[in-house]
């Protein structure tokens, strides 16, 4: 059976994801777009709708007659939230520019890996991680005319990008541009492998905004409306929430560069924040951590909690704190963001409520029928908000989407009858999420078995309920001469801290065990080793 949204549908127009932000709505009729709109946190410096209208719109001209970029051409950046990060990427989108955001925490192998895949032809970042990536672009033969820095100066020979700023204002709509063009190319894993590029067009991101507008109307802008930033906005989850949403609803963002529990208290007290979106580690800092009773935030009205289960013993403990309302969403970095969520009249505890406007859900068993009701299967979605496809990788878009054009998401669920709304209970893909972050097993797998000692290696997720996030563990086999002592479990451990970024670590430890269950085509059976973790847990 098919699911199709209970919400009425809407229309998504054929624009640009510029145009569309820039001309007169609902919201920004209304209120004064003059005032502070983008918040740095820390310093309380602000940018309002306007300045950042105006200073995109000469910078999307800069970017073409300075630069030299056009369309087809591809942006990378890397940098923690920063207070102009919106001009940045609406001036990108204005020059017709693809935008290819990565995490600023990521290893040098990490950074190559995504702007070589995504064929980057110029990069922006902050002066801090200028000396590892020059290692890079100097290799690859990005020259230094093509990276910018946020920030007022010139380093190594990058420019401020604001300095590249046009004498005229783009004009919108954006002549050649059209809603099926790429904006994006975000990376994940997907359901298997390493990570990929996720092509995300300017028509997948008006269809999201318009869908979240309609999904939730109490989040349809309250005039005093404000909204917490610390998600990254590198990840599909704040690009939607904290840049383009909040830029459609003029809500207000307080931004934050990292995640600091006390520094978000502080800061939803001294701002009277009224909306957070959050993961659920987060939920359980908030409801559990000591430090939160110290200060007053009582001002939040509403929380979307999404990226990864939330269970309802720690929905039920964050509500004896914060009385506010608390909703949550499910999506993708291919779904562009929330395609289910919990709307005003959503709710069952431990839900993530119904589906957006104009997607369809079909749920699928291991053989790949159509289930009904109230049975278990793997979500497939089909809609406008449902990425393109993977950059340059016919293997994965084959895998991934079938003939008639629905997306698997390796996400398993189902329609629960009585409240009408869905329910996801386990993954069968191979992605770990650690904090919401993703971990792919398959790039630790790699690292592991580049060590001369490891004979074979398979990295799963083990569930960590006080800390309500999943920590990858690797269950190891080592070569016939080693031993396999707690001294090699720190030694391959260490080595993994070494190539990778923090949120990759093996947490989880390393597991000596004799052999690593596979199917005779020589897959390794997840399952069965996901199995061993359920052992070890109930002991
Ligand atoms: C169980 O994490 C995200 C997007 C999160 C998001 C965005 C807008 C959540 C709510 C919202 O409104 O994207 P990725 O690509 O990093 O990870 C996607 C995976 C999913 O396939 C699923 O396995 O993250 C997991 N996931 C969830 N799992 C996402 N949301 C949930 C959830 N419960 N609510």
């Amino acid at each position: 059976m098919i699911y199709k949204a209970t919400v009425p549908a809407i229309p998504i127009p054929d624009t640009d994801l510029f145009s569309f932000l820039l001309e007169s709505n609902e919201f920004n009729q209304s209120k004064d777009l003059n005032s502070p709109l983008n918040i740095d946190g820390e310093s309380g410096k602000s940018l309002s709708w306007n300045y950042i209208r105006q200073q995109s719109s000469l910078l999307a001209t800069g970017w073409k007659q300075n630069v030299g970029l056009s369309k087809g051409d591809t942006v990378a950046i890397f940098a923690p939230n920063q207070i102009d990060h919106a001009i940045l990427y609406l001036s990108l989108l204005g020059a017709q520019c693809t935008i290819s955001p990565g995490n600023p925490a990521y290893t040098e192998a990490e950074f190559e890996h995504q702007i070589t895949n995504c064929r980057a032809s110029a990069l922006v970042t902050v002066a801090g991680l200028l000396p590892v990536l020059l290692n890079i672009t100097d290799k690859i033969g990005l020259p230094r005319s093509k990276i910018f820095l946020f920030g007022d100066k010139q380093v190594e020979g990058c420019r401020p990008y604001h300095s590249i700023k046009g004498t005229t204002e783009v004009s919108a709509p954006i002549q050649g541009s059209r809603g099926d063009d790429v904006a994006f190319i975000c990376y994940s894993s997907g359901t298997t492998g390493l990570a990929k590029g996720v092509m995300l067009t300017h028509g997948n991101f008006i269809a999201q905004i318009l869908q979240s507008v309609r999904v939730d109307p109490e989040n349809e802008g309250d005039a005093d409306d404000v909204i917490l930033g610390f998600l990254p906005f590198y990840h599909i989850y704040g690009l939607t929430s904290l840049v383009f949403n909040a830029y459609y609803k003029v809500t207000p963002v307080i931004i934050m560069a990292r995640y600091d529990l006390e520094l978000l208290c502080q800061l939803v007290e001294k701002y009277k924040v009224t909306l957070a979106s959050i993961v659920p580690p987060v939920a359980v800092h908030l409801a559990k951590a000591p430090i939160v009773t110290k200060y007053n935030l009582s001002s939040i009205r509403l929380i979307g909690c999404g990226a990864a289960p939330l269970s309802r013993e720690h929905i039920e403990a964050l509500a004896k704190r914060i009385p506010a309302k608390l909703v949550q969403g499910y999506g993708m970095t291919e779904t562009t963001s929330g395609v289910i969520s919990q709307g005003v009249e959503g709710g069952v505890a431990g839900s993530i409520g119904i589906l957006s406007p104009n997607m369809e859900c079909k749920i699928i068993n291991t053989e790949g029928k159509e289930v009904g009701d109230d049975q278990e299967g793997e979500f497939l979605f089909r809609g406008p908000s449902i990425m393109k496809g993977y950059y340059n990788n016919d293997k994965a878009n084959a895998e991934t989407f079938t003939t008639d054009g629905w997306m698997r998401t390796g996400d398993v669920g189902k329609y629960d009858s009585k409240s009408g709304e869905f329910f996801i209970l386990d993954r069968i893909k191979e992605l770990i999420k650690f904090k919401g972050f993703q971990v792919a097993p398959a790039e630790l797998e790699a690292i592991l078995t580049g060590l001369d000692i490891v004979a074979d290696c398979c990295v799963v997720g083990l569930y960590d309920e006080s800390q309500a996030t999943e920590i990858p563990r690797a269950y190891v086999v080592v070569q016939p001469n080693v031993e396999a002592n707690e001294k090699t479990a720190k030694l391959i451990n260490d080595y993994v801290t070494k190539n990778v970024t923090n949120y990759k670590k093996l947490r989880g430890g390393v597991k000596f065990v004799s052999a690593i269950p596979k199917s005779p085509s020589g897959k390794i059976l997840r399952r069965e080793v996901k199995e061993w973790l359920k052992e070890e847990q109930k002991q």
